[in-house]
């Protein structure tokens, strides 16, 4: 299968919410292709319920209350209207994951953050390069990232989660290109039935020779970076759904800017449509 065929197909059916999970997780209950979707009935379907005790502690400032009537903000979703069980939980917009709960996410429903695409292109291979940190929980390569502060808006995280992951100052730095990329549901680990991941990624494209230039250090929650070159096997190993997002954005900027890209690019954008 083509690398975006691939990365959609898993997308849309969240594999990575279904079966990978965060360290304090318990094992999820097992939910088949078939019956991910709310709408189709799956009457064995028993998930544990899990609620890391950080999110139940109520001096936790970036948790809603465990009773979800104390709850006065409207729950809203990139991804249109949110079901709710009978109860009044919010359900998960791409189905079940086989974990009830919030697990380790504060927000009942989804918790917003925003993530920096940044890339360059190396002048002589002409191969992509993105910008990616390890993440201090699972190792992973992964944008940096995190989630949208109270009164923040997107650019206002992005930009603060560079300065804390990278040391990196973009506002000064001119970009070739700085655009917001896709926003919608991230197929996180860390999701669960009641609570999950929604990003808005922005794609900031910057010249080799300013990408030389910076002085980066990895730090909070990056124990490492590296300029990573755009790879079918690279995207794949991307933490989330991240992978998704950079073919995504890197399609755009290539049909706008019509640049110079080597043929392993060009062959995965071949296969993708829109
Ligand atoms: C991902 O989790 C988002 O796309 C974003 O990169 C990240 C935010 O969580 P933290 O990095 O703050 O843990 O799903």
């Amino acid at each position: 299968m083509r690398i975006y065929d691939e990365l959609s197909h898993n997308y849309r059916m969240h594999v990575k919410s279904r079966t990978q999970k965060h360290a304090m997780y318990p094992d999820r209950f097992y939910v088949p292709d078939a019956k991910v979707p709310w709408q189709l009935p799956f009457p064995d379907y028993k998930p544990v319920e899990f609620n890391a005790p950080v999110v139940l502690d109520r001096n936790t400032p970036w948790a809603d209350p465990p009773d979800i009537s104390l709850i006065h903000r409207p729950l809203t979703s990139f991804e249109g209207a949110i079901l709710f069980s009978k109860e009044g939980i919010p359900l998960n917009p791409f189905g079940r994951t086989g974990i009830k709960g919030r697990g380790v996410l504060g927000k009942w429903g989804a918790n917003f953050a925003a993530d920096a695409v940044i890339t360059t292109i190396h002048p002589q291979t002409h191969l992509f390069r993105v910008l990616a940190i390890s993440r201090k929980d699972t190792g992973e390569s992964a944008f940096p990232g995190g989630m949208v502060d109270p009164g923040e808006d997107v650019f206002q995280t992005r930009n603060r989660e560079l300065l804390e992951e990278l040391s990196f100052n973009i506002s000064l730095v001119n970009p070739v290109y700085d655009e917001v990329i896709f926003k919608g549901y991230v197929d996180d680990p860390r999701n669960t039935d009641n609570a999950w991941l929604e990003t808005t990624a922005i794609h900031t494209h910057i010249d080799f020779s300013v990408a030389e230039s910076l002085e980066l250090e990895a730090g909070d929650d990056a124990v490492g970076f590296r300029w990573t070159d755009v790879t079918a096997e690279s995207i794949r190993n991307f933490y989330a759904s991240h992978g998704l997002y950079l073919l995504r954005a890197m399609k755009v900027f290539v049909e706008r800017r019509g640049a110079v890209i080597d043929k392993e690019a060009q062959a995965i954008f071949s296969s993708m449509h829109r």
